[in-house]
């Protein structure tokens, strides 16, 4: 299993108004950056080098905490990346649509209970949508776990993930979290989400 460190997907601009460039470029190029680094220094040269993210996730309780927050971290970001697009916004479509109807009963609801869970992660965290047992269920995380590490509380499959680390809006909100989550929904990629989504119901 070979590492290699993501390009992000577009520039660090293209997400201006809702998320500034300077934070998209800090948060990119130094603070997952060196996530990936020091991923790979924890795992250099032990058993774990071979394994992949999920394998090792699966049993982090047992790692080293070098290999817990940065494997995290490193991960979490690719997921975090991989679910805005300058694109992005409105609502999603296909199977996913029909399954959060169905699950938290309008879209305008669950977007409530997430942007809820996002902003009661006390410090900081991510925000996760994860497939549990084939549903959709909300969740968040502290510092770099995420739904896959075997001491999550609420296992289960990434399909979108929303770092609220003061790093990731304190340039244009400072404190102001919640401001940042209502501008985030404008960048959210529902296509990467469904797409996500149909490949977590798929396994
Ligand atoms: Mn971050």
């Amino acid at each position: 299993m070979s590492h290699t460190f993501p390009e992000l997907p577009y520039a660090y601009d293209s997400l201006e108004p809702y998320i500034d460039a300077k934070t998209m470029e800090v948060h990119y190029s130094k603070h997952h950056r060196t996530y990936f680094d020091k991923f790979i220094s924890a795992v250099e040269g032990t058993d774990l080098a071979s394994l992949s993210l999920k394998d090792i996730f699966a049993n982090i309780s047992q790692h080293a905490p070098a290999v817990r927050n940065n494997g995290g971290g490193y991960y979490n970001h690719i997921v975090y990346w991989n679910c805005m697009s300058p694109n992005g916004g409105g609502e999603p479509q296909g199977k996913l649509k029909q399954e959060l109807l169905s699950t938290f009963g309008s879209f305008d609801e669950f977007k409530q209970q997430f942007a809820q869970a996002a902003i009661n992660t006390f410090g900081s965290g991510f925000a996760w949508l994860i497939v549990k047992d084939k549903k959709l269920v909300i969740t968040s995380t502290s510092n770099q776990d995420n739904p896959l590490m075997d001491v999550a509380q609420d296992k289960g499959e990434p399909i979108l993930a929303l770092d609220v680390w003061e790093h990731a809006y304190y340039i244009s909100y400072q404190n102001r979290r919640p401001e940042y989550i209502d501008a985030w929904w404008n960048v959210v990629d529902w296509d990467a989400v469904n797409a996500n989504y149909e490949a977590a119901m798929s396994v």
